[in-house]
C-alpha cells in the first residue's frame, strides 16, 4: 500500500519534470540542479559563477530553501535575477514547484537556469526537476567517505565539484579514496577540484558550463 503511494507521488513529479523539460527545451535554456549538504558552498559557487558569466550569458537562479530569502538575496546582489522557493519544511525541491516558479517568471532569452536545491545529500536526488544536469558538490570538511554513503546522488551527477580544496592540508581528507569511490560508482562524471575562496579550479568549472551551450 505504502509503496503504491510513493510510486504515485514520484510519477506525478516525473510528469511535472517532463513539462519543465519541454518548456526549457522550447526556450533553449540549459538547467543545472545543484545538490549538496548545507554549507558545502552552493550559493558561494553560484555567486562566483554569476560574476564570471553574467556579461557573456543571461542567467537566472532559483534558490530552494526551507526558510528565509538569504540565498536569493546573495545572488541578487550580483545583478542576476533570483527567485527564492520556500519549501516550508520539505527537504527537497520538486518539479511542480519549479514549473510554478517558471510560470511566474517566464524565461526569455535565458542561457542558464541554475537551481540550488535544499541542502541535503539524500532526498533531492530522488526528484527529477527537468534539469539537463545534476551537479553534486562535496566539500573537503565533510569527509572523504561520502561518495559511497550517498551513492544515488554521486551516481547520477554529470559533474562532481570537490569544493574547499584550500582546506585539504588541514583535514584528513584522502583524495585517493574519493577518486577511487567515484571511479567505482560513476567513472564518466567530470570531477573538478575547486576553491570558491581562492578561485582555484573555477575556470575549469566555467569551461564545463560553456561547452554545454556550445561556447
Ligand atoms: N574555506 C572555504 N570556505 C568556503 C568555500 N566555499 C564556500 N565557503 C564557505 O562555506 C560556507 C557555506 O557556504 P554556502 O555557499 O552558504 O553553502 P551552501 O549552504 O551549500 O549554499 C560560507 O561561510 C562560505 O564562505 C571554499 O572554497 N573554501
Ligand atoms: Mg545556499
Amino acid at each position: 500500500m505504502e509503496v503504491k503511494i510513493v510510486k504515485r507521488l514520484l510519477k506525478a513529479n516525473d510528469e511535472w519534470a517532463s513539462r519543465v523539460r519541454e518548456y526549457l527545451k522550447e526556450k533553449n535554456v540549459y538547467a543545472v540542479n545543484f545538490i549538496s549538504s548545507p554549507g558545502s558552498g552552493k550559493t558561494t559557487l553560484l555567486e562566483a559563477t554569476s560574476e564570471a558569466l553574467k556579461k557573456e550569458f543571461s542567467l537566472m537562479v532559483l534558490e530552494g530553501d526551507i526558510a528565509t530569502t538569504r540565498d536569493a538575496d546573495r545572488i541578487s546582489k550580483h545583478g542576476v535575477p533570483a527567485v527564492q522557493l520556500l519549501t516550508e519544511g520539505s527537504c527537497h525541491l520538486d518539479a511542480s514547484l519549479i514549473f510554478r516558479a517558471l510560470e511566474a517568471n517566464p524565461l526569455e532569452a535565458v542561457d542558464f537556469l541554475f537551481i540550488e536545491n535544499v541542502g541535503n545529500l539524500v532526498c533531492p536526488s530522488e526528484y527529477d526537476l527537468g534539469e539537463a544536469a545534476k551537479v553534486a558538490l562535496l566539500s573537503v570538511p565533510e569527509g572523504d567517505d561520502k561518495v559511497l554513503k550517498y551513492p544515488k546522488l554521486f551516481r547520477e551527477a554529470q559533474c562532481v565539484i570537490l569544493n574547499k580544496i584550500d582546506l585539504v592540508d588541514y583535514m584528513d581528507f584522502k583524495k585517493e579514496l574519493f577518486y577511487e569511490d567515484m571511479s567505482k560508482l560513476n567513472p564518466h562524471a567530470t570531477i573538478l577540484e575547486v576553491s570558491c575562496r581562492t578561485g582555484e579550479g573555477l575556470e575549469a568549472w566555467y569551461q564545463w558550463l560553456k561547452q554545454k551551450v556550445g561556447k
